[in-house]
């Protein structure tokens, strides 16, 4: 075996970061008494996962700890029972082979063996549902939070809302933020090389302050998507209709990353989860940039637009929300995506192109269907709307739509 592989072999049973003399004493301090191995306290964490890395991420808080130990002790004890097993069983097998002239015993019913195989699994499932029922238990502990931040799952990017505690009232959308040239297309290989946090980095990530008890509430608008840190210890399904929750503290201020861990459709691999955790001032600070920056961006829905600021911040729109499946160039994806490139919505009536903004369209023309956009802002739909209907071959009569009409047709 090569080094390398006994070293993750090692990493994979007690932790990181330890010298192999440690790790070997660990393993027999695990062996002979107890569930906790401190491994994770010795290293500073990288909140993202490493190369080649075979063990769970490190934790930065006690439950996380917690979990990280009984992983660990888990994994002793099935190591325990699985030599166990298998050296009684092979050295039976190779010391009582028939061509040494062994006969095979005939007995029949033993009371002896049978209390034995009851009573010694049900002591090992005492032994390891004890500490994590514990730790389940604590999992679901979601009250006295300190903040109540309501994460939505949408295909493909993350939501934000604080809904409790300082920051309440703060709301952003969460997307990838890695250059498509570094990812390439299908057919299309990337022309760019891959940055340090390739895939796992966004361009507003979630803010928290260190040490304060965070509950979040996760739900999603379209598919089953799921938001996981896993350093601190949450993972949780965001489900269509239904709102679920889970806590995390950050004990050490950095940033933290994660997927969405549920396969949600073809950009699932690009919908990363970030958690910057700061000082507390540092996170009062965000606070108040974050709502001066809202408050300049609220839209005035009556505001009239000229048309060539509508195609600007149009475009914006689009590329941030729309590219994904309908393409830079509008032409969609035969089949699954429908072309906006000639598109007889798009050249139609601007009434119905609003209608299937806000309400999504699904015929059976297509093999998916084409989500609603109520969470955009009348600004953003009237503006992605003028610069579809202005963009590529397209000449609509009705060629500008204002905000006002959008809202006008929210409300129907
Ligand atoms: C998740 C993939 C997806 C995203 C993102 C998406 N669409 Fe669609 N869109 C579709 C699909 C699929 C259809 C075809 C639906 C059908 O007719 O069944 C469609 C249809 C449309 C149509 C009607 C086209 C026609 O000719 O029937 C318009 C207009 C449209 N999309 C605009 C947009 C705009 C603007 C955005 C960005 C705000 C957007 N779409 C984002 C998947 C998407
Ligand atoms: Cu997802």
């Amino acid at each position: 075996m090569e080094l390398s592989t006994v070293k993750n072999i090692l990493f994979w049973v007690v932790g990181d970061n330890m010298t192999y003399a440690t790790r070997l004493g660990a393993l027999m301090f695990g062996l002979a008494a107890t569930a906790s191995i401190p491994a994770w306290a010795a290293q500073e964490t990288t909140g993202r996962p490493l190369e080649h890395q075979l063990n769970m991420q490190l934790p930065v808080n006690g439950l996380g700890a917690d979990i990280y130990s009984l992983h660990n002790w888990m994994m002793i004890i099935c190591l325990v029972i699985f030599v166990a097993v298998f050296g009684v069983m092979f050295y039976s097998v190779f010391k009582h082979r028939k061509s040494l002239g062994h006969k095979p015993a005939t007995f029949h019913e033993s009371t002896a063996v049978e209390i034995a195989w009851t009573i010694v699994p049900f002591l090992i499932v005492i032994g390891m549902a004890l500490p994590a029922t514990k730790s389940v238990v604590a999992l679901k502990d979601t009250s006295n939070a300190d903040i109540t931040i309501k994460a939505t799952g949408m295909q493909w990017k993350w939501g934000y809302d604080y809904l409790k505690g300082e920051g309440e009232g703060i709301a952003f959308l969460s997307n990838l933020s890695t250059p498509r040239a570094q990812i390439g297309l299908p057919g299309e290989p990337a022309t760019e090389k891959r940055g340090e946090n390739y895939l796992l980095e966004v361009d507003n990530e979630m803010v928290v302050p260190v040490g304060k008890k965070i509950r979040m509430v996760f739900t999603a608008n379209d598919v089953i998507h799921a938001w996981t840190i896993p350093a601190f210890a949450i993972k949780q399904d965001a489900i269509p209709g239904f709102v679920r929750d889970g806590w995390f503290t950050a004990e050490k201020i950095g940033t933290y990353r994660g997927n969405c861990v549920e396969l949600c459709g073809k950009d699932h691999a690009f919908m990363p989860i970030v958690v910057r955790v700061v000082s507390n001032e540092d996170y009062t600070a965000w606070v108040n940039t974050k709502k001066k920056e809202m408050a300049a961006l609220a839209d005035d829905p009556t505001k009239v637009w000229t048309i060539d600021e509508l195609k600007t911040k149009g475009e914006q729109v689009y590329t941030a929300n729309c590219v994904a499946c309908h393409q830079a160039n509008g032409k969609g994806v035969p089949n699954a995506f429908a072309p906006l490139d000639g598109s007889p919505v798009v050249n139609g009536a601007k009434a119905h192109q609003i209608d299937v903004l806000l309400n999504g369209q699904d015929t059976p023309a297509y093999a998916s269907a084409m989500p609603g956009w109520k969470q955009l802002s009348d600004t953003e739909i009237a503006a992605v709307i003028t610069y579809t209907r202005n963009s590529w071959s397209n000449k609509a009569a009705e060629n500008i739509v204002q905000p006002a009409e959008v809202l006008a047709a929210r409300s129907k």
